[in-house]
């Protein structure tokens, strides 16, 4: 049986509620299979959101591991190419830490790549008319570093498919006229990508560019 770890964040900066999770939890409801889905909620904890990926890891052992969190002032889903090894926190996580040009795993490598088919999710998710791009940086905050303990954790295991999707705050959270996604469109678009993650054996050869 193949399986699928999804996860989602907590809240964080003032919010009652996450994008992220509420797509995940919207995204469960529409899972088809055959492959099992699993899904875990991770706190906004630079510390807390690693220590329990590793341990959902550990527990299911899937053959796809996919994070998502939410993004600020955007409307597309975005794909993340790349995970860096730095962290630059703007404000506190849910622990009060707030590291400034600290490394998420020191000695470490400078950056991981998604091992997603990034195109090839990018493709799926535009092909359902939802507004998507390939992203070239996950910030340097907590889903950044979630997703660097991730690819470094599973560097050595090929053979799970793993990356960062961010998918825009929901209108209930914004001010009128800023940018959002209505939650059942990111969790459609989450569907599409896995579906394409799960099913592409190489990732297409098209520029990120040409996606838009
Ligand atoms: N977004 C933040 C952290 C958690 C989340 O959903 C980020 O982009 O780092």
């Amino acid at each position: 049986m193949t399986r699928v770890l999804v996860t989602g964040f907590g809240p964080f900066d003032g919010q009652q509620v996450n994008a992220s999770w509420l797509a995940v939890t919207e995204l469960v409801e529409r899972w088809s299979g055959p492959e099992e889905l699993v899904v875990r909620e991770l706190p906004v904890s630079f510390r807390g959101a690693r220590q329990l990926l590793r341990a959902a890891i550990a527990e299911v052992v899937p053959d796809l591991v996919v994070c998502v969190g939410e993004a600020g002032q955007t409307t597309q889903v975005g794909i993340e190419r790349v995970a860096v090894n730095v962290i630059d926190a703007r404000i506190p996580d849910i622990d009060g830490s707030a590291p400034i040009d600290v490394p998420v795993i020191a000695g470490a490598p400078a950056a991981f790549f998604s091992t997603l088919p990034v195109k090839a999710c990018a493709v799926a998710v535009r092909e359902l008319g939802v507004p998507v791009e390939v992203s070239n940086s996950a910030g340097l905050y907590v889903c950044n570093a979630t997703f660097y303990a991730l690819q470094h954790l599973l560097a050595s295991r090929p053979e799970i498919r793993s990356g960062f999707v961010h998918v825009p705050r929901t209108p209930a959270q914004v001010e009128p006229g800023e940018p959002s996604m209505d939650v059942d469109v990111a969790a459609t678009a989450l569907n599409a990508l896995l579906q394409a993650a799960l099913s592409t054996t190489s990732d297409l050869r098209v520029s990120a560019g040409t996606l838009a």
